[in-house]
């Protein structure tokens, strides 16, 4: 490649990257009330910057290509930074291993923009092989704190088992985002945890978690569901009572696992919370969010479920390198605008908007799920009377 070849080949990168950066965003108008997708994924691999992944040296790098490429950008925390929204993102490398970087934007639609370094984070004792999907909460006490998973090879593997694991709860904690202070690893009376989340307030004294019990890497096995535990100090965070607070149900949309998304809001009403959902299909697994509200003074009591999903893979979501996956652990409060992040099929950010006020009608007025078929029809009856009632009234 000539010098002036590589001169043209990187100024179109550049372009191209900053286009893709300041892309306006626009809600979509189809929406069932509960909320509105917006039409673009407001992050994916594209969107990490370009000396994150090319050596711009034309003497070391004279084809110009990519040295260190980027597979995916998903799975975010998130909250509000100087009046905009920082997402910490799950980056993951070519090689499989993940890292957290921030990206941050004015109005969390749009324009998310890479800081210029990831973050460094330091290992604990025992180096983990993986991190990901890191839960921010900004705590009552004064720090952020990242709740995250820490994948370490199972030590008890068999020779020639590359591929079992174990996953814990890495905890970390921070005052700029930028230097993290490494703390241990959450114990809980589990052999395994993932989607670990800090309750954003002390309660009785104590720091709250949510936690997802498993017994194995991928399987919950005897872990019901979402799990709640109290630790009496973040530095060396110890549950010794783990219990199980929302539970899978047979033939759900969480049958085979759950886990909860991003902290809790606090509202007039409740904590409202967004989890994830798993059941199995002959396609493989399939991740949608679902709703429910707790107790604002029993943070561990659900107090309202809708039944089924809340948000599913639609369109393009359903397909990435794990597909029909939709999956969230940052949603961010701003006023009563509520903007909800979720990684579609292990790939790519999207968000979708709505309010608090939407969203405490939808977990107070849904019908929870009534488990059976004939009281489903029953449920749907009760609807369409209702309704026909209403438009008969109306008619006449
Ligand atoms: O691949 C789907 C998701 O699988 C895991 O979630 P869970 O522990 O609930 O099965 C996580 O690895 C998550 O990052 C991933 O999106």
């Amino acid at each position: 490649m000539t010098q002036a070849e590589f001169q043209i080949r990187g100024e179109r990168l550049f372009r191209a990257h900053e286009s893709l950066i300041l892309r306006r965003n626009e809600p979509l108008p189809d929406s069932n009330g509960w909320f509105e997708r917006y039409r673009y994924p407001v992050l994916t691999a594209a969107h990490t910057p370009l000396f994150w992944r090319y050596d711009l040296d034309g003497r070391s790098n004279p084809f110009l290509m990519e040295r260190l490429g980027i597979n995916a950008a998903f799975n975010v925390g998130a909250m509000e930074w100087n009046g905009g929204v920082v997402l910490m993102v799950r980056v993951e490398g070519v090689d499989r291993k993940s890292f957290f970087a921030v990206a941050e934007s004015a109005n969390g639609i749009e324009g998310f923009r890479f800081w210029d370094y990831p973050v460094a984070m330091p290992e604990g004792a025992d180096p983990e092989t993986n991190v990901y999907d890191m839960r921010l909460v900004a705590h009552q006490d004064g720090w952020i704190y990242g709740l995250f998973c820490a994948e370490r090879k199972d030590p008890a593997a068999p020779p020639g088992d590359l591929s079992s694991a174990v996953a814990q709860c890495g905890i970390a904690r921070t005052r700029d985002l930028k230097t993290w202070e490494r703390l241990d690893d959450l114990k809980t009376p589990s052999a395994q945890q993932r989607n670990c989340v800090l309750h954003p307030e002390f309660v009785n004294g104590q720091y709250a978690f949510y936690t997802r019990p498993q017994d194995s890497f991928i399987e919950a096995g005897s872990g019901g569901g979402i799990g709640w535990g109290l630790a009496a100090n973040m530095e060396h965070a110890a549950i010794e009572k783990e219990t199980i607070i929302e539970r899978r149900e047979y033939h759900t949309i969480n049958e085979v696992k759950n886990g909860l998304g991003p902290a809790p809001i606090k509202t007039e009403k409740g904590w409202l919370h967004l989890a994830h959902g798993v059941r199995n299909t002959a396609a493989g697994l399939r991740y949608v969010l679902y709703c429910f509200l707790c107790d604002l003074e029993a943070p561990w009591r659900v107090i309202a479920k809708p039944g089924g999903y809340f948000l599913a893979p639609e369109g393009e979501e359903r397909v990435g390198d794990v597909s029909n996956v939709t999956f969230s652990s940052g949603w961010v409060r701003r006023g009563d605008e509520v903007l909800i992040y979720y990684g579609a099929s292990d790939t790519r950010t999207n968000v979708a908007g709505t309010t608090v006020e939407r969203l405490l009608d939808y977990v107070a007025n849904t019908p929870p799920d009534p488990l059976r078929s004939a009281l489903c029809v029953q449920q749907r009856i009760a609807l369409i009377e209702r309704n026909l009632r209403f438009l008969g009234e109306k008619r006449s």
